[in-house]
């Protein structure tokens, strides 16, 4: 059973024992605020020197880089939608923001990986959007592939992960 394969968290991302975290960045891969922010603290200075290598992301798009002081051995470095009123293809896009990371998840042979709700902080997406989305298109990708064994959506904080929790049960029906 796929959903099995997917497990909801309230907590720090940076904390999880997984073999890789996904970075909700911005386009520059330079570090930032909320989760990004968090993620270049844990791991240290060698993450931005490795990423000032990597030219840049596009929005949608995703970029790999190790972990260092992580647990996760691996960051994968996304760039969700800024929403501007859900007109501008901001769900189109976030769903590329998933299917890119497991699409190069599956290709460095990554078993396990942690997702933060990506583009609902600072970029406003509403999370009640956004978390249908994050989870139709894991549970759509874990359908086609065996490869990765869980996926962990890491919430931080309850409202967050009561949401999180209510599109499962929707999907579950
Ligand atoms: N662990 C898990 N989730 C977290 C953590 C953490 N330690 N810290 C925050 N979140 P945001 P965005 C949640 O703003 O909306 C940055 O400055 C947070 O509660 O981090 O994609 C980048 O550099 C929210 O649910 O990312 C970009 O400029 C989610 O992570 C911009 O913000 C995403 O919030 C990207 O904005």
């Amino acid at each position: 059973m796929v959903l099995e394969r997917i497990k909801i968290v309230q907590g720090d991302i940076t904390k999880q024992q997984v073999d890789a975290i996904v970075n909700a960045a911005n386009s520059s891969l330079l570090g930032g605020g909320g989760v990004d922010g968090a993620i270049h603290r844990a791991a240290g200075p060698q993450l931005l020197a490795e990423c000032q290598t990597l030219n840049c992301c596009a929005t949608g798009e995703a970029k790999i880089t190790r972990g260092y002081n992580l647990p996760a051995k691996w960051v994968i470095h996304t760039v969700g939608p800024i929403w501007r009123g859900g007109d501008n293809r901001e769900e189109e896009l976030l769903a590329r923001c998933y299917r890119s990371c497991l699409t190069i998840a599956e290709s460095y042979e990554i078993k396990t990986i942690a997702f933060p709700a990506i583009s609902t902080g600072a970029y406003g997406f509403p999370v009640e959007r956004a978390a249908p989305i994050a989870l139709g298109e894991v549970k759509q990708f874990l359908e086609s592939k065996e490869a990765i064994a869980q996926v962990i959506f890491v919430c931080f904080g309850a409202d967050k992960y009561h949401c999180y929790d209510k599109s499962v049960k929707e999907m579950t029906g």
